[in-house]
Parts: C-alpha cells; structure tokens; sequence
C-alpha cells in the first residue's frame, strides 16, 4: 500500500493541523502513508449539472490505481495530483502492489469511511469492485474511472485515454503492415479480467476477421499479470510453444516493456515483431537497438490530469454524468461527457525511430 499526497496544504487547513495526522499503517502488501483531515460536509449533490456553479475550493480526491508499482499508473496519477492543486484541490493516491481482481476494494471501503470527495479508480476487474464504488456513490462520493472502466452503473464518468475500437483495431492494422499480413500472432495481455485490455482484445479479435488478415492468426492470448518477471517469462513460453510466431502485440506497458527486454536478449530479435503499448521511455532502447520498430500509446500525464478535473466538475455539481454535459478540464480545455458517461482523452500517438526523441514520459 502507497499513498502520495499533493504537498499543498491550503491555510485553512492550518486551522485544523490538529486533527490532520501521518499515519502509517502495515498491511495489504505494503505500506499506507494515511492523511485523515476534518472531514468536508460540502459535497455535491447529483439532482442537475449546473456548468456554471464554480469548482470548489478544498476537494479531497484519491487516485486508486491497477497498482502502484506499475510506471504507467505512476505517471497518470501523478498528473492527477499536481491538477488538484491547480484548482485548490487536494489529491493522493493509494492502491495495492498487484492487479488481482479484488485487491482494490478495501481501499475503496477506506476511502469511503475517510469521506473522500470523490475516488478514481483504474478497475481491476469490473465486478469485484462494483458494489463498494456504489456505497460510495450512495454516500455522495463522486466515482471516476480512468484508464480501465468498472461497469457503467458503478460510476458517474469513465476517462477512457482513446477510443477502445482505435486502439484495438489499430494495433492489428499496424502489425498487419509490419507482418505483411502474414503469420502466427499471439497477444500477451495484463490480467485476465482488465476491462481495457479485455475489450481493447475483442477489437482486435474482429479486426482479424476481415479477409486481409486472412493469412494472419491469433495462436494464443497470455497473461503476464502487468507483473514484470511475469510477462518476460510468458513471453519465453509463447516463443518456445509456438516456434512459429512471427509477431506478438503486448496492450500493456508493462507488458510490452518485458516482452522487448526478452527479445532484445534473444535469437528472436529482428525474427518477431513486438508491437502493442507502451511508455516511450521505457521502450526508447529497444527502439535504438532495433528490437522495436514502433509501439503506441497516449499522453498518460494528460489522462491523469483530465480525470482529476472531471472529478472536481463532479464535485461541484458543474456535471453528473450525463451525455452531453460539458466541463472545463483546465489546460487541456473543455469536453464533453458521451454516451454511457464514457469521456474520451484523444487518439493514441505511434512512436518509433523518427520522433521517439520528442517524448520524455
Ligand atoms: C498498463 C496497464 C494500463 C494500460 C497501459 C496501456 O500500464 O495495464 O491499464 O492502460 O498498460
């Protein structure tokens, strides 16, 4: 367990120094920096958006990753943070060291029994967390999910960083070009029950169906858990069990990151393309080296930023999340929420050779 909190403290907060105390606490696999604070009675209320009512002053959010130790998540969430600041916000985050399907919910029941004004969580799974997000919702506690949406009525907004369909269906698109349509592929995923990477790889499922891939085919799906050793050792058995692979796309960092460092090691490299997702720092090397000829991804820092103001929008009763309502996401400017509360960031970036130099996240 993990905490990282804004360094901010608001003068009014000096008036209650005395009851904000450190805590720190053993368990769930790590350890827990607690920030307990007076606690906020001001909560919005979900009746009607008003676009113009003002973001309130001394929000408390909580970002609660897939996990904390995983370098993506890191950088979102951290975005998240230092945007509370900007509207006078105060933000942490907290979550477990794995992404097993129900190592989020006695955060969320933490959260809850702290009176956070809202918690934005990247779901593990979209049921096993379900029913503590909708405690909190019945509690006035705004629910965001970014990055890996929980199911629809568990949450107010889902930050979805690009259009699923894009994502999925691009990365068998640029595989497809890389492979000349050719070849045994297989997918090495995160966890079994991620809601992104799961519907991310039922996109590209039916993009294989259409008859140009025809000569292309899916031999197996792995999990490397978003576990670092993991996915380098699913990688080595994908590559032993099919000696025919020609390519492997990885819709994961971490995944992605594991599975190069593999090849690159290996009498594979330059033999199986890698494609998937990935952070341009750590796939820079594996691009330098050839290993990787490119890779996709968003700007992780902005999906962190914008899911911290739509939950501040939240807050303040600016929206609800209905289709159609609008906020102000401060710098990245304003959007607008769609149909089943989903709020789409912007298309995904393809990194290689030619501007991987101009990324530094
Ligand atoms: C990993 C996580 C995350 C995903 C990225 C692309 O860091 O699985 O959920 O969005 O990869």
């Amino acid at each position: 367990m993990h905490t990282r909190t804004t360094a901010r403290r608001r003068a009014a907060m000096a008036l209650v120094a005395a009851c904000t105390l450190a805590v720190t606490v053993a368990g769930c696999g790590g350890t827990t920096k607690v920030d307990t604070k007076s606690e906020s009675t001001d909560k919005g209320s979900d009746s009607k958006a008003d676009p113009n009512a003002p973001l309130k002053k001394g929000l408390r959010i909580a970002f609660l990753p897939k996990q904390i130790n995983n370098p993506y998540e890191v950088i979102v969430d951290k975005a998240g943070i230092d945007a509370a600041q900007e509207y006078g916000g105060t933000a942490k985050e907290v979550g477990p060291s794995d992404a097993s399907a129900s190592s989020q919910v006695s955060y969320i029941n933490t959260l809850i029994r702290q009176k956070q004004d809202a918690i934005l969580i990247a779901a593990n799974d979209p049921n096993a967390v379900c029913g503590p997000l909708k405690q909190a919702m019945s509690r006035d506690i705004k629910v965001v999910s970014y990055d890996s949406d929980t199911a629809k009525d568990c949450r107010q907004v889902y930050i979805n960083q690009a259009g699923s369909e894009e994502i999925g269906r691009s990365l068998i698109r640029n595989l497809g070009k890389q492979l000349d349509y050719k070849g045994d592929i297989a997918i090495l995923s995160a966890t079994q029950n991620a809601t992104n990477q799961n519907t991310w790889i039922q996109f590209m499922k039916d993009e294989l169906k259409k008859p140009k891939y025809r000569n292309m085919k899916l031999v197996k799906t792995a999990y490397g858990d978003d576990d670092d050793q993991k996915s380098f050792q699913q990688t080595q058995g994908l590559l032993q069990a099919y000696p025919k692979l020609k390519g492997i796309i990885s819709p994961t960092t971490v995944g992605i990151a594991a599975a190069a460092r593999y090849i690159s090691g290996s009498s594979y490299r330059g033999k199986v393309v890698i494609n998937g997702l990935g952070t341009p720092n750590q796939m820079r090397n594996y691009v330098k080296d050839g290993t990787v000829e490119q890779f996709s991804l968003w700007d992780p820092g902005k999906l962190g930023y914008l899911a911290s103001y739509a939950a501040a929008a939240l807050s303040s009763g600016q929206i609800t999340g209905v289709e159609g309502e609008k906020f102000n996401a401060g710098k990245l400017g304003d959007y607008t929420i769609g149909k089943d509360g989903e709020i789409i960031l912007g298309p995904p970036t393809v990194f290689d050779k030619s501007n991987i130099d101009k990324f530094n996240f």
